[in-house]
């Protein structure tokens, strides 16, 4: 049996596993969930996954991975090469400190603005099969929040190729889809955030990018 990639090409979170798994070679089946149309919370999709998110991946025993976080580590596991996670134990550990502040900082801060404004996500204030109400506020602090990840990421980039290490690495992948995944709310790179851009630049040409 193949691997099924159950995915919604514009959304950011798919997108973050679709990159990491095309620098891994690794092949598979897509099957499109529309989020737009709300099959992410159908019968047919809980029963794949309870969580009713995406990405998910279904693998060759029939094992469902519903998570960046597991759909990575199985990657990493599966095709060594290249390696994302970092090799030395040093460098593991950066690439999970920067992966968790891109996710933290960044996208959770753009999740959190986009799902507490938008009139198309009202009461879907988080993702799952249980609905919450907007609080409009929570909007206002995901805006100033991201501002602040913006700085970061920048300084971070002072002087360096890639976020975590010395080459590419999974905590690239987050940082390049919350930038792009900002600008839903607007937001983009400043002049203040030269670095960003250089390094937007040069991740944003690799072919992932656009898997
Ligand atoms: N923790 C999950 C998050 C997945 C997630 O939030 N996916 C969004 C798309 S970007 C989703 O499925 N949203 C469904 C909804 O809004 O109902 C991961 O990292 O893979």
């Amino acid at each position: 049996m193949s691997l099924t990639f159950y995915d919604y090409t514009p959304a950011p979170s798919p997108r973050r596993a679709r990159i990491f798994l095309h620098e891994k070679g690794i092949e598979l089946e897509t099957v499109q969930i529309d989020m737009t149309a709300g099959e992410q919370l159908g019968e047919a999709f809980r029963a794949i996954s309870p969580t009713c998110t995406l990405p998910a991946l279904r693998l060759e025993d029939d094992t469902v991975l519903t998570e960046n976080a597991g759909i990575t580590a199985w990657a990493e596991a599966y095709q060594p090469n290249p390696p994302l996670l970092g090799t030395t134990p040093t460098e593991k550990g950066l690439v999970a400190t920067w992966n968790a502040r891109s996710e933290f900082e960044g996208l959770f801060a753009i999740a959190e603005t986009l799902r507490n404004s938008s009139k198309g996500m009202k009461d879907r204030a988080t993702t799952g099969p249980v609905n919450y109400a907007q609080i409009p506020q929570l909007a206002e602090r995901g805006r100033t929040r991201l501002g602040h990840y913006f700085d970061t990421l920048n300084a971070r980039l002072e002087g360096r190729d890639f976020v975590a290490l010395d080459d590419f690495s999974l905590a690239d992948i987050t940082a390049l889809v919350a930038v792009d995944f900002a600008k839903w709310v607007r937001v983009e790179p400043s002049e203040a955030h030269a670095n960003i851009k250089r390094w937007h630049a040069t991740v944003s040409a690799r072919p992932s990018a656009k898997a």
